[in-house]
């Protein structure tokens, strides 16, 4: 109950676009005792998700969700360098977003979360590429590596962390919104351990063993298709929107929406061959319905988009298949 109040005395503080009273309301509450952890997910990650669907919803603009997000950031080193007095455990973590993954927040509220548990912690930004990550691997030498990765298209880069760290002997704990509410996605790419928020992050990361042994290859067919599906990206986005009703004439909603959700739903198709798991697919085909039905566009535009997938995949048997299996029409579509 008392979490509810926090919540909306923060979101209130988001609506106002007041950074102050944000990382006051965060200050606050540590100061008065409440666990760092509870704070940042309870308070901070929560009001982050609420922003995320007034703009799915389409009640908020791009502009409302950077501007929350700047304030939740701040709030979040508030937490940061009260945790930073924190005594340390003597054991390091490397915290890292793959390349492609630009949601950083998550990664500095897992990073926080682990400093708060004494854990040395060193958090590179967001995109990180593989070859930063490797030289702080090495240079490093940590017990662990933490990888937050919370959109689709970032899974495949994320593989490649988990390579280079499992090849050093290092576990990795991975987390974030792309990996679903299991652990099936973070077994087939390899992960050590999965957590699905901060407080079962530190439990995972104590649990994890000193040394892990080098991966073996993830299924050739599917990855193939992923790397073709990844050289071809542009031309299938345009080759889609040259058709989709929605994007082949100049509109407001076609020129944003239309792209994101062509770039989403061919990521999900990356993530369901890399892991086996088909729900990215039917779950972007429900945020993709979401999203148009806040605008005002008709469900047929997402059937008619799944057609245009399928003939477009034409030569990707694996990919084609995901697309109509799982790819199916708006919920209560009639
Ligand atoms: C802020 C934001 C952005 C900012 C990020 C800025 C920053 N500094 O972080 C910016 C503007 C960059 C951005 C960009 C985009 N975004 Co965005 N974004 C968000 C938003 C509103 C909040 C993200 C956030 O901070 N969440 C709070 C975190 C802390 O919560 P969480 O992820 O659940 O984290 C918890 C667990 O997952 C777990 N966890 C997280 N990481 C880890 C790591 C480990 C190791 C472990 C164990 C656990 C763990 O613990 C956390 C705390 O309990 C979300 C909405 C949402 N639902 O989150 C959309 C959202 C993630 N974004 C989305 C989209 C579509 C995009 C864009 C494609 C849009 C665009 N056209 O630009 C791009 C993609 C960029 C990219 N390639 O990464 C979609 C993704 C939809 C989908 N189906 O995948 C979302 C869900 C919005 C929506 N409702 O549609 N975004």
């Amino acid at each position: 109950m008392r979490e509810l109040t926090w919540l909306s005395d923060y979101q209130q503080a988001l609506a106002e676009r007041n950074r102050a009273a944000a990382t006051d309301i965060v200050t606050r509450l540590l100061v008065d005792g409440v666990d760092p952890v509870t704070v940042l997910t309870e308070v901070v990650a929560a009001a982050q998700r609420e922003v995320g669907l007034r703009w799915q919803r389409g009640e908020w603009t791009v502009a409302d969700e950077h501007a929350c997000t700047a304030i939740s950031v701040a709030a979040t080193r508030a937490v940061a360098e009260f945790v930073g007095q924190l005594p340390l455990s003597g054991k390091t973590v490397l915290v890292a977003c793959a390349e492609r993954e630009w949601h950083e927040l998550p990664a500095m509220i897992i990073a926080c979360s682990l400093r708060s548990h004494g854990w040395n912690t060193t958090l590179l930004g967001a995109a990180t590429s593989p070859m930063r990550f490797s030289q702080h691997l090495a240079d490093i030498g940590p017990d662990a590596v933490a990888v937050s990765c919370s959109v689709l298209g970032a899974l495949p880069t994320t593989r490649r962390f988990i390579e280079a760290a499992s090849a050093a002997g290092v576990p990795v704990l991975v987390g974030g919104q792309a990996f679903g509410r299991d652990d099936a996605r973070a077994r087939a790419l390899g992960a050590t351990a999965w957590a699905g928020d901060a407080h079962s992050a530190v439990a995972a990361m104590n649990r994890l063993p000193a040394v892990v042994a080098a991966l073996p290859n993830l299924p050739a067919a599917a990855v193939t298709e992923q790397t073709v599906l990844d050289v071809r990206h542009r031309a299938i986005v345009d080759s889609v929107r040259a058709s989709w009703s929605l994007t082949r004439t100049p509109s407001p909603v076609g020129a944003g929406i239309g792209t994101d959700t062509l770039n989403q739903t061919l990521h999900a198709i990356s993530a369901a061959l890399l892991t086996g798991d088909s729900r990215p697919i039917s779950e972007t085909a429900e945020w993709v319905c979401d999203i148009l039905r806040a605008r005002s566009v008709n469900d047929s535009a997402v059937t008619e988009l799944a057609q245009l997938l399928v003939a477009v995949l034409a030569d990707l048997p694996l990919s084609r298949r995901l697309v109509e299996d799982h790819f199916t029409r708006c919920p209560g579509q009639a």
